[in-house]
């Protein structure tokens, strides 16, 4: 059985992620998405919360059968070998993202053979970044054509309270 992870950050999870995590699904017998956070780090969307997005956005755009779990401790391959994956998959937007990518990829293949598989970005979406959302939010701006509909619902600007 071909077993695959998708890592990210997910803070929140966009059309771009929602793209690379459908194809792959199509790749693979089992797929992992990995929600991987940093305590330290001030995030825009809890690890629970980006779960709930993600699972939410996979239900609407009909993907099925993918597993959603999060990790904070140790090795992206320690995962791997938790849930038997021989295989990362992560999108791939441009010449920078290969470089930051390449030396990852090398250093999880001599940890622990792991393979990492690169699916090019969409033209569509190939511009679309979690910190691009979460920027142009915090601006008051609309997400709508870069989000799946449970993320755009959950940046809407709150009203003014009642009472
Ligand atoms: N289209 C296609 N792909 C996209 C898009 C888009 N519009 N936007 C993002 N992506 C891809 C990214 O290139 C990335 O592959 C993935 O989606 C996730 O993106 P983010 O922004 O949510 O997540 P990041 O970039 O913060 O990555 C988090 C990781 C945990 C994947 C990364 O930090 C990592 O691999 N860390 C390694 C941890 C480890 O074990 N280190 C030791 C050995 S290297």
């Amino acid at each position: 059985m071909r077993i695959a992870v998708v890592p990210g950050s997910f803070d929140p999870v966009t059309l771009g992620h929602l793209d690379v995590i459908a194809r792959a699904a199509r790749l693979f017998d089992r797929l992992h998405v990995l929600v991987t956070h940093n305590p330290a780090k001030q995030a825009r969307f809890t690890p629970e919360e980006r779960i709930a997005l993600i699972r939410e956005s996979l239900a609407e755009a009909g993907v099925d059968g993918v597993e959603v779990d999060s990790w904070s401790e140790g090795l992206l391959v320690d995962y791997c070998r938790q849930v038997g994956a021989e295989v990362l998959v992560k999108g791939l937007r441009s010449a920078t993202d290969a470089a930051y990518e390449t030396p990852m990829a090398l250093v999880n293949r001599d940890l622990a053979g792991v393979e990492t598989l690169f699916l090019v970005a969409q033209p569509a979406t190939s511009h679309v970044s979690s910190s691009l959302v979460r920027q142009v939010s915090a601006l008051g701006g609309d997400v709508a054509p870069y989000v799946p509909g449970p993320v755009a619902r959950a940046l809407q600007p709150q009203g003014p309270g009642r009472g």
